[in-house]
């Protein structure tokens, strides 16, 4: 019997900018709830919840200061319970996010640990100064230092490869693994399906000495995807995950596929399948703030390589940390529909795990942030600190952050436009308060409601593209072979025999020749993303052929 998860659409959600059901301006579980038979209607198969646990909130939920009680800006653990429920009688599974590299600095281990208490100390990574200086020479991935001093103590800092509010885990303690399978089991036991597995691969760190010098992330050597990771893995898997036939999917950075295999092969008995990002990567220059012209190759090689080498991947274009898709990958001046309906259909017949990232299917964009005052995202303003300490100059840093900020992903789901009274809608039916971040003024016309009444919608292509996708054996258990065409034009088979289908993907704005297709004229066209045919390829053209 194929694992359920491997025909599964599955939509993450960020609570925050979901849906407010009370006017707070603020996403929450209730206003998830009611957007269920929305969900429904979509076709998708699970949610991936982004953090709803108790936070303080200085990396929006990716600090827990208690792993087993929701934050109250979202509502109670009745709401939860009723969340799960819901979604389940909609044949909707929940997958948590499990975030067990770091706490918050407020969760009750590491104010003991502070406060001096040994054992819960030992559940973090202390270490005294070296003549004067930081234990070593390691960089964060905001960006900024990862050694934070501890007060009232002479000389002693704590590690956190994050915000200095987010503190490692010591991953080397056996109580650390005991406290987190009882907190797994309890979200299982709960009667969620899966979870997706916070940076992962860095959680284990081999040793703290200086590490090589790098443009980002010195030391990364010491702690990414080590042996004892891998150990910790197998464990989690072992000792509690299969007892409940859970899903995983990894946030593993800096992978290739080779280290992908190690991570998610199935006679590896660790993760069910892993998030690469050499895709997320194909434009920019070392690190994603130095953004480089995005060239069609470069993508589909990252790809390609990925759908050749590893036996289960997970498909994404968007997450609550990458720009719009759109913005990156589209056009949403010039082709705005075509665009996001060839990345829609692209995204859902390659091999793998498919992820859609709330607002992907309706096309929402970048936002036009004036400035860092619209911007809330800790990375951002830390990075632009960073830049200005380098002294870059102001016009230079503000370009940087606006094109790749993750408060990009982050505006308020856009669910109606104007109302048709003409009355202002300014909450675009995501908030009727003061939303916590800016929404995207496009909102107008990207919105669930004006896309639900149109046929021609980007929402109504991801729909016929689920249904595809769901009907299609050979979308799901199909082989994936790409076809040689010019640059910027994908082409792949999946499946074999009468199941063969053939997608064609103009991934430029240019017109081109029809790719030579062996029999392309007895072909039927399962879907296109225009309505009519053309001997040419036209800009961002998307085919199935049958
Ligand atoms: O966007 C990124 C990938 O290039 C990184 O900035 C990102 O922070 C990294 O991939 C880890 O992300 C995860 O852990 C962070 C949290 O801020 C992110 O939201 C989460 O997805 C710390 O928990
Ligand atoms: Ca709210």
């Amino acid at each position: 019997m194929e694992k359920w998860w491997k025909n599964s659409i599955i939509y993450q959600i960020y609570p925050r900018s979901f849906c407010d059901s009370n006017g707070d301006g603020i996403g929450d579980i209730p206003g998830i709830i009611s957007k269920i038979p929305y969900l429904h209607s979509l076709g998708i198969d699970a949610i991936w919840l982004s953090p709803v646990y108790k936070s303080p909130d200085c990396d929006n939920g990716y600090d827990i200061s208690d792993y087993r009680d929701i934050n109250p800006d979202f509502g109670t653990m009745e709401d939860m319970d009723l969340l799960i429920k819901t979604a389940r009688e909609a044949g909707i599974w929940i997958i948590m996010d499990l975030v067990i590299n770091h706490t918050s600095d407020q969760h009750e281990w590491f104010r003991k640990a502070v406060q001096g208490d040994p054992k819960y100390r030992d559940y973090y990574i202390f270490q005294k100064g070296k003549n004067g200086k930081k234990p070593n020479n390691w960089g964060s991935f905001f960006g900024s230092d990862v050694w934070e001093k501890v007060p009232l103590e002479d000389d002693l800092y704590y590690l956190h490869l994050f915000d200095k509010r987010q503190p490692d885990l010591n991953w080397k303690n056996p109580e650390v693994y005991k406290e987190v399978c009882d907190i797994m089991r309890f979200w299982l036991d709960k009667g969620i399906k899966g979870f997706r597995c916070d940076v992962i691969n860095v959680i284990y760190k081999n040793s703290l000495a200086d590490g090589k010098k790098r443009l980002a992330l010195t030391g990364l050597e010491h702690y990414l995807s080590t042996d004892g990771n891998h150990e910790i893995l197998r464990g989690l898997r072992h000792d509690v995950l299969d007892e409940y036939d859970a899903f995983t999917v990894g946030e593993t950075v800096m992978v290739d596929t080779k280290e992908a295999m190690k991570l998610s092969g199935s006679d590896r008995k660790e993760l069910d399948t892993v998030f690469g990002f050499t895709h997320m990567e194909c434009d920019q220059i070392g690190v994603k703030w130095f953004k480089t012209k995005y060239k069609p190759e470069k993508l589909i090689k990252a790809l390609d390589t990925w759908q050749k080498e590893v036996e289960w991947p997970s498909v994404y274009f968007e997450n609550h940390d990458q720009p719009r898709s759109i913005s990156r990958f589209g056009d949403p001046k010039h082709f705005h529909k075509e665009s996001a309906k060839m990345l829609a259909g692209l995204l859902l017949t390659l091999r793998g795990t498919c992820f859609i990232y709330e607002g992907e299917e309706i096309g929402m964009t970048n936002c036009d942030f004036a400035g860092m005052e619209e911007i809330e995202d800790v990375e951002s303003h830390t990075i632009f600190n960073k830049m200005t300490e380098l002294c870059f100059p102001e016009k230079l840093k503000w370009k940087l952050i606006k094109q790749t900020s993750r408060d990009n992903a982050r505006t308020p789901m856009q669910w109606e436009g104007e109302t048709k009274d003409g009355k202002k809608n300014p909450g675009a039916g995501f908030t009727t308060g003061t939303p916590w971040l800016k929404i995207n003024k496009n909102y107008k016309w990207i919105n669930v409601q004006d896309e639900e009444r149109d046929n021609g919608s980007i929402l109504e292509f991801y729909k016929q593209m689920i249904g595809i996708r769901h009907h299609e054996k050979a979308l799901t258990f199909g082989g994936y072979r790409k076809v040689d065409s010019a640059p910027g034009i994908y082409v792949f088979n999946r499946g074999e025999g009468d199941d063969k289908l053939t997608v064609i993907c103009n991934m430029t704005e240019h017109e081109h020749d029809m790719p030579h297709i062996a029999g392309i004229n007895n072909k039927e066209t399962l879907i296109c993303n225009y309505d009519d045919k053309a001997e040419k390829l036209r800009p961002y053209e998307f085919m199935i052929l049958k």
